[in-house]
């Protein structure tokens, strides 16, 4: 047996499981909107083998795994993180977070990223739940439990950028916690969404033809601040966005999480996995034609 394996047995063995509600959990959030680089981060935080974070003295029922699409938002990324980390650490998770970079050049692509960012994290571990988390969010009320349910879970329901409540019905934008078997079931994310916007009404809908009804936070669990940032010069609106929308659920068994055409590259950071994800352009320009 490896000292690995002895140590897992070990602690399984040993460790009672953390209690629903962790220690401390109603104390508020406070922010920190200090800006902070990834190396900082690295010094601040010790590092943990394969860039996870466990509770201490308790072992808790989920692993998750958090997957963040990015691109050209160092400093959205920076301080969601010096916020994350010590939030799902109070909340006892036995976490990693994968930042799925997209690649210089070309228009940017959140669900592909999406879609890459959950294939490596499902190649590396056995995670139990899935978090989509937009980088420029940051959670406002610590019970707001980043742990999979029955169903899969709207987090990001009273972001700040809409006032605090959802934009429109249906909405399943931001931040949502999926199991990978539900993850699956619907094929991830649609592959073909270049530019702003139509990617997470298409996610919306392929949960709702698997019967996916999605569950809520309320706006008091589900207040995120929000950073604010102008259009992105790599993200512009995407014409094609209503198009692709009314085929959304015929498209859905060929695009998606079985068939992202990229090359990902993995570096462990010690605080995140950070993929670099390389987006096979001349695939997606015949896809475009056809
Ligand atoms: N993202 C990046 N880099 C980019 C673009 C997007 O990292 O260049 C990621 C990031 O995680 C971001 C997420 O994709 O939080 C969603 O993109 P967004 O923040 O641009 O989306 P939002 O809903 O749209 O905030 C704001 C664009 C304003 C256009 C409004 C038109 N009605
Ligand atoms: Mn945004």
């Amino acid at each position: 047996m490896t000292k690995a394996t002895t140590e897992r047995l070990f602690n399984m063995m040993l460790l009672p499981t953390c209690p629903d509600k962790p220690p401390n959990i109603l104390e508020p959030v406070k922010l920190n909107l200090t800006n902070i680089s990834l190396d900082e981060l690295q010094t601040k935080y010790p590092s943990h083998p394969g860039d996870r974070y466990r509770p201490e003295g308790c072992r808790s029922g989920q692993r998750l795994a958090v997957v963040i699409p990015y691109r050209d938002r160092k400093q959205h990324l920076g301080i969601l993180l010096n916020n994350l980390i010590p939030f799902l650490k109070k909340q006892q998770a036995d976490f990693t977070i994968f930042v799925a970079e997209q690649a210089p050049g070309g228009t940017f692509n959140r669900g592909l990223m999406i879609n890459a960012g959950v294939e490596a994290a499902l190649e590396a571990d056995n995670f139990t739940c899935l978090v989509i988390h937009d980088v420029d969010l940051i959670p406002e009320t610590s019970d707001n439990y980043y742990r999979c349910r029955k169903k899969p879970l709207h987090l990001s329901t009273a972001n700040a950028k809409f006032d605090y409540k959802l934009p429109y019905q249906g909405y399943v934008g931001g931040n949502i916690a999926i199991t990978p078997s539900q993850y699956k079931r619907i094929n991830g994310f649609s592959n073909l969404y270049f530019g702003w916007g139509g990617e997470d009404d298409d996610f919306g809908q392929r949960m709702a033809t698997f019967g996916l009804r999605v569950e809520r936070n309320t706006h008091v669990t589900g207040r995120y601040y929000a950073q604010s940032h102008g259009k992105d010069k790599g993200n512009p609106i995407n014409p094609k966005r209503n198009i692709l929308l009314g085929k959304a659920v015929g498209r859905l068994k060929t695009d998606g999480l079985l068939s992202t055409h990229v090359n990902t590259t993995v570096s462990h950071r010690s605080v995140v996995t950070l993929l670099t994800v390389s987006i096979d352009t001349q695939f997606y320009a015949r896809t475009a034609r056809r």
